[in-house]
């Protein structure tokens, strides 16, 4: 660990630029921003870049709030929600047991209710009663993650926890004190965790010599107009 990031943090950095899952240039956001840098969880896209990922959430799990003991976990099933939220459950979920000897059940909702076979919007695991950790790839500005929330709630499961891969530290709003994520671990009373945070990230790209001094503007102006520390 250096300057307050972890191996695992950096590694993951390095990993997402590498798969070109870690963008700069224009983009623009779900809530309409214009980003200097995008990340698109889609470009893991192989069997050994899904393993790494899901050793990176693990690690991230494991090493918070959300880790009882070093082998167990205060949450009893994984909810992936669709349609990209599926896949980062299922080896999310797989990772915990490999790396922790951790094993949560893994349920996923699906967009539309079949009409025909099982029926029903929900795969996998029974969640009423139990706690359940809500796995995800990014919070921008938090929406996603609340209809996630409101429908756990709604089938009387008891979200404990959120854990994302970036946590993009971004006002909802320019005069909101706080960052998405840290409204929504007050609104929803609950922990957000994530593998890296822009803080980590900006630390990272400052100092590898790597980036443009036009990235490193951008993404600090980026920053300091929308960003929260
Ligand atoms: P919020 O619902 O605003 O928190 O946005 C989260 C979603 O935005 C993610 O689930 C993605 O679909 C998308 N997104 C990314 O995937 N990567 C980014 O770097 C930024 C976004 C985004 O549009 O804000």
């Amino acid at each position: 660990k250096e300057d307050g990031i972890e191996t695992f943090q950096t590694e993951f950095i390095e990993f997402a630029l590498q798969q070109g899952v870690l963008k700069f240039g224009s983009f623009t956001l779900k809530s309409g921003r214009e980003s200097p840098y995008f990340f698109n969880a889609g470009l893991f896209d192989s069997g050994a870049a899904l393993f790494k990922l899901g050793k990176a959430y693990a690690a991230s799990i494991m090493s918070s709030e959300l880790a009882l003991t070093s082998s167990s976990v205060k949450f009893d099933v994984i909810f992936g929600p669709a349609y990209k939220g599926i896949s980062l459950g299922a080896i999310v979920a797989a990772a915990l047991y490999a790396d922790f000897g951790v094993d949560v059940g893994f349920a996923y909702n699906r967009k539309e209710a079949k009409d025909h076979g099982e029926g029903g919007m929900l795969v996998g695991a029974s969640m009423k009663g139990k706690k359940v950790l809500v796995v995800d790839d990014v919070i921008s500005a938090g929406t996603a993650i609340r209809e996630s929330h409101s429908m756990l709630t709604k089938i009387e499961a008891i979200p404990v926890g959120v854990s994302i891969a970036l946590d993009r530290a971004e006002k909802r709003a320019l005069d909101d004190p706080v960052s998405a994520v840290q409204a929504v671990a007050r609104d929803l009373a609950i922990p957000v965790v994530s593998i890296v945070g822009l803080k980590q990230l900006f630390g990272f790209l400052s100092g590898s010599g790597d980036f443009d001094a036009s990235i490193l503007e951008a993404v600090t102006k980026y920053r300091s107009e929308y960003g929260v520390d």
